[in-house]
């Protein structure tokens, strides 16, 4: 296999000669297991594992390699390698770690589009839609909603879904399909393009494994009959994966989300709401935070209806959320500068001391 097959790119190659990174070979990341990676090259499959510079060197998760991730590594026996160097991602997906405020999780970068799932039953969720797409724009990878398993609703019913969506979601392609009846998979199948990167994100249950089950034709992915009621919170699949499919596309399959923490989304945030960040532009006060102030344009075309009020709403929810974050990663920030140069002298009483 090429590495343009796995969707390696000019930029990268130009990168890898510029850091004399030519003696090494190159490979990309397309499972992991707690720090264990596997790694593909144009030899094969590659159990890898990092570097200590890597490891001690790291500031955060996103220092670690990460599912689609181009590395430099030094290949041993046939299947054992070590990875020296993570080269530039050109894209990163990332949340809110759960349960852990203040960190990211790194859900897959070099990713080209992301396939939001959502299955039409009770996961649907507009507001969650949202978030979705807040993380996608803010990571410079184009979202495709995908609206699973419509064969369990009728055609006038699934209509009306979309017509709730496009009041709020606009400039984004929708594909309603269903992996029983294999509905909507000419669609899909026609975004996928070779050489370029595809990561299903959703919640649990929604079909994500059986979709890239169903394009790969084989069954690279366990899926399973999940019971809602009694079954929750339990995930079918349980790491990230990387699949080549026929026609050259890129699959990376992840396990449920059950929660979508923004972790960072500067300009993705501007995307997602637009209208409402243009109207905004009319706000009496610079610094409005469209709740209360006298004069906000934002609460006069809510009140008009021109801005739906549940998205205004769900922009305040997760503004809120995302301030609270950046104030929690600051203040992280601030302790661990303080606990660095604790180290530092430390280092240094120790080499006086010669201990
Ligand atoms: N009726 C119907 N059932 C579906 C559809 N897609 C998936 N299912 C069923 O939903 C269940 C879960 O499917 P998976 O593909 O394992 O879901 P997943 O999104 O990969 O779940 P996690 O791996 O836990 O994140 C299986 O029993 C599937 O057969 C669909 O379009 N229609
Ligand atoms: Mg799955
Ligand atoms: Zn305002």
């Amino acid at each position: 296999m090429k590495l343009e097959e796995l969707g390696y790119k000019e930029n990268l190659e130009k990168f890898r000669v510029e850091q004399n990174l030519e003696s090494f070979e190159i490979g990309r990341i397309i499972a992991e297991h707690k720090e264990r990676y596997i790694v593909r090259t144009t030899e094969g499959n590659y159990e890898a594992e990092i570097t200590g510079n890597i490891r001690f060197t790291a500031k955060g998760r996103e220092d670690f390699p990460a599912v689609g991730d181009w590395v430099a590594l030094t290949t041993y026996d046939f299947d054992f390698a070590l990875i020296h160097k993570i080269l530039p991602r050109f894209s990163i997906i990332k949340r809110q770690a759960v349960g852990k405020f203040g960190e990211i999780q790194v859900i897959a970068t070099n990713i080209d589009f992301a396939f939001i799932i959502q299955a039409i039953d009770r996961d649907f969720n507009i507001n969650r839609l949202e978030r979705y797409l807040t993380i996608c724009n803010s990571s410079h990878v184009k979202p495709i909603i995908v609206l699973s398993k419509i064969d369990l609703i009728e055609e006038f019913q699934i209509n009306e879904l979309l017509k709730n969506l496009s009041i709020r979601i606009k400039n984004v392609t929708i594909i309603p399909i269903s992996n029983e009846t294999k509905a909507g998979y000419e669609k899909v199948k026609m975004i996928i393009e070779k050489g370029k990167t595809y990561c299903l994100l959703g919640s649990s249950g929604v079909g994500k494994s059986t979709l890239l089950n169903n394009l790969s034709g084989n069954n690279c992915m366990k899926t399973d009959k999940i019971s809602q009621s009694t079954n929750k919170g339990r995930h079918i699949t349980t790491h990230r994966e990387l699949i080549i499919l026929e026609n050259g596309g890129i699959l990376i399959d992840n396990p449920g989300m059950k929660e979508v923490g923004i972790a960072d989304a500067s300009n993705g945030f501007e995307i997602t709401f637009d209208l409402l960040f243009q109207i905004s532009q009319n706000c009496k006060f610079k610094d409005c935070t469209h709740t209360f102030e006298t004069g906000c344009a934002v609460i006069e075309a809510v009140e008009q209806g021109e801005i739906n009020k549940e998205s205004y709403d769900n922009y305040l929810k997760i503004e809120k959320e995302k301030a609270h974050y950046e104030s929690t990663v600051l203040e992280k920030r601030k302790k661990d500068k303080a606990f660095g140069k604790m180290v530092k002298n430390y280092k240094k009483d120790m080499r006086k001391n010669k201990y």
